[in-house]
């Protein structure tokens, strides 16, 4: 990393946590205080701002989110690991090599964070209560898997899995459906309404990240919620994005950035069956993994969203700064950190992570690589993922200028306290790992020096939940100091 890019990094970060002040923030921040398996009230005090005078939560994450200090043995199949963590991609099994995923099309709500609550349609896990996004079905290439979809919903709906050949319904190949006047009413077979079923099955083909949503009428049901995330492991091992070496990553710092939108709306409609026109479509929300910011950073199932399971917080340890393999210094993470975008939306989503650059290694589930596996991977800044796109991405965070308040400080004159505007989670020192004073009403939720950089969708338009600024598809990417830490 550049010395000019650390800099901007730095400013980047000093802006949004300013921003974050600024902004007319919704009251529920906050990180969950554990994951499900222990599940205990989080913290509450009085917010010490005034201009909401509601209760806020601290963060207090106490669930562990694999701060394993080497390098992951390489597992050949899938681990029953990664279910219920605090960060990170909460992968749905079956048994490998023949995964049954029954999903059930069933309509619930969702909680946006102007306050407004969205009705939706999404794919349950069984007989499950409602959530959105769909489960992340995660099987290992080569299996065989079956999708059994059982339809609660009043129309008819379908699952698609584009990427995938020779997909099967009910023991025979897929095919569209038409009605009676010829009319192209479904890409796929359906489960019929009103507690239809269909049985989906294929072989996971190439290695990588993967859409499955409705084919049928796709521009109501997808945006209604109709759609989830495919992952294929290799055989090289879940640690690995593709069968290649160089696609190894830590499998604590494995993410999701499912972006979508909602119209209300269309979901207005559909919740009263009235008519929508699609040529009045214009969406008012944006999403990450189903939640708009700040409840994107909040944990994996947050009590206070019981049908939005996914965080979508980044979490990572520096990676080692002399990138030598294997690593020679265990307090450092020997391989990089893994996102897996996903736009299921209508337009190009713009994602922006600040601070570093990722490498781009696969799309659409396809490995970037040439016949006879040349590395075609390529770094980018701005990940800009079309619609029905997956990018596969890898990266690495290290403290690239080493700042030091006694050794190396930071070539800047820190200014004054009533110059500065702090944000939520500044720690009040500008070192990694290191805090400090922060102001009298300054809300604290800094934990052990941590650093926050924000990624958002960069068409600015779309941070906002219908004029609410400074909301929708937001998170952070939360870099702890290397150990060891007093990090929760
Ligand atoms: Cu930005």
């Amino acid at each position: 990393m550049s010395k000019s890019r650390m800099k901007w990094m730095r400013l980047g970060l000093v802006l949004v946590l300013g921003l974050l002040l600024l902004s007319d923030a919704p009251k529920t921040y906050a990180i969950e205080a554990a994951g499900p398996t222990a599940q205990t009230d989080p913290v509450t005090q009085t917010d010490t701002n005034t201009t909401t005078g509601d209760t806020i939560y601290l963060p207090m994450i106490a669930a562990p989110v694999g701060q394993t200090t080497a390098a992951e043995p390489s597992t050949p199949v899938q681990s029953a690991a990664n279910t219920t963590n605090a960060v990170g991609i909460i992968c749905t099994y079956g048994a490998s090599p023949n995964p049954t995923f029954t999903l059930t099309a069933r309509d619930g709500y969702i909680t946006l964070p102007d306050g407004n609550t969205a009705y939706m349609w999404g794919y349950a896990e069984g007989s499950n209560s409602f959530q959105h996004p769909g489960p992340v079905l995660c099987v290992n290439e080569g299996d065989t898997v079956t999708v059994v979809l059982q339809n609660t919903l009043s129309e008819d709906v379908s699952i698609m899995f584009p990427g995938h050949e020779t997909v099967l319904a009910n023991g025979v190949q897929a095919q569209p459906q038409f009605d009676g006047g010829g009319n192209l009413t479904s890409l796929t077979n359906v489960a019929v309404a009103n507690g239809g079923s269909v049985t989906y099955s294929f072989v996971a083909g190439a290695p990588g990240t993967y859409l499955y949503e409705s084919g049928a009428n796709p521009r109501k049901q997808v945006s209604m919620g109709l759609f989830g995330a495919l992952i294929v492991r290799p055989s090289m091992g879940a640690d690995f994005a593709y069968n290649r070496a160089d696609s190894r990553f830590m499998p604590a710092e494995e993410f999701m950035v499912l972006l979508s939108e909602i119209d209300p709306y269309q979901h207005q409609a559909a919740e009263n069956g009235a008519p929508y026109n699609l040529n009045n479509y214009k969406p008012r929300y944006w999403l990450i993994n189903g939640r708009g910011f700040p409840d994107s950073i909040a944990d994996n199932f947050a009590p206070w969203l019981p049908t939005q399971p996914y965080g979508a917080l980044a979490r990572v340890h520096e990676f080692h700064p002399n990138e030598t393999l294997p690593p020679s210094d265990p307090n450092y993470h020997p391989y990089p950190g893994m996102i897996r975008y996903l736009n299921v939306g209508t337009e190009d989503y713009p994602f922006h992570p600040h601070g570093n650059n990722g490498l781009v290694i696969g799309r659409d589930g396809r490995a970037l690589e040439g016949a006879t596996g040349q590395d075609l991977s390529f770094e980018k800044f701005d990940i800009n993922i079309g619609p029905g796109q997956t990018w596969d991405v890898i990266f690495k965070w290290y403290d690239a200028e080493q700042y030091n308040a006694t050794t190396n400080p930071v070539p800047v004159t820190i200014p004054n306290l009533p110059n500065m505007v702090y944000g939520t989670f500044y720690g009040g020192s500008p070192y990694l790992g290191t805090t400090g004073a922060i102001p009298t009403g300054g809300e604290g939720l800094n934990q052990c020096g941590e650093f926050y950089i924000i990624s958002h969708n960069h068409a600015l338009y779309q941070i906002t939940s219908w004029g609410v600024n400074m909301t929708g598809p937001i998170t952070y990417l939360r870099v702890d100091p290397p150990l060891p830490n007093n990090c929760p």
